[in-house]
């Protein structure tokens, strides 16, 4: 079965919407076959994040994703790689559009520092990658 990793950004976790954003994944319909919440390592996050090193939004983007806990998790479903992220909506919520977890719930896009709630992997590699580097084992 196609799987995705998610996760619900130190935003989402201190504004308490990972209710919220995990029943928009459950009511869809995919089923959630792991979840951890905790403060991510510098490793997991420059892993993660490794395609996006030398832009300019890559520092605090990496130091927005440690300001806090965040929760990762293991997504299943037909589809739910494109599925989540057309849940979640357009990387700028002020962009996104109504009915997205970034376009309903999501307001923040500074110059430098990205709030937007949410991660999709957005392919089956980077899916397997991303899932290998949040859970290992
Ligand atoms: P997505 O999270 O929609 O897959 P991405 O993988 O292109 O987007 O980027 C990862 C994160 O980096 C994104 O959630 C927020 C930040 N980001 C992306 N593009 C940016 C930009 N042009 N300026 C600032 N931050 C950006
Ligand atoms: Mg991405």
């Amino acid at each position: 079965m196609e799987r995705t990793l998610i996760l619900i950004k130190p935003d989402g976790v201190a504004r308490g919407l990972v209710g919220q954003i995990l029943a928009r994944i459950e009511a869809k319909g995919y089923a959630i076959d792991a979840l951890s919440l905790r403060t991510a390592t510098a490793d997991e996050l420059s892993a993660h994040y490794a395609e996006h090193e030398g832009k300019p939004f890559y520092q605090p983007l990496v130091d927005f994703m440690s300001e806090g806990p965040i929760v990762s998790l293991i997504a299943s479903g037909q589809g739910v790689i494109p599925g989540f992220r057309s849940l979640a909506g357009a990387t700028d919520p002020t962009a996104a559009a109504p009915g997205t977890i970034r376009g309903d719930l999501g307001r923040d896009w500074g110059e430098k520092v990205q709030k937007n709630l949410v991660h999709g992997s957005d392919s089956t590699e980077s899916a397997e990658r991303e899932v290998g580097i949040w859970f290992p084992a």
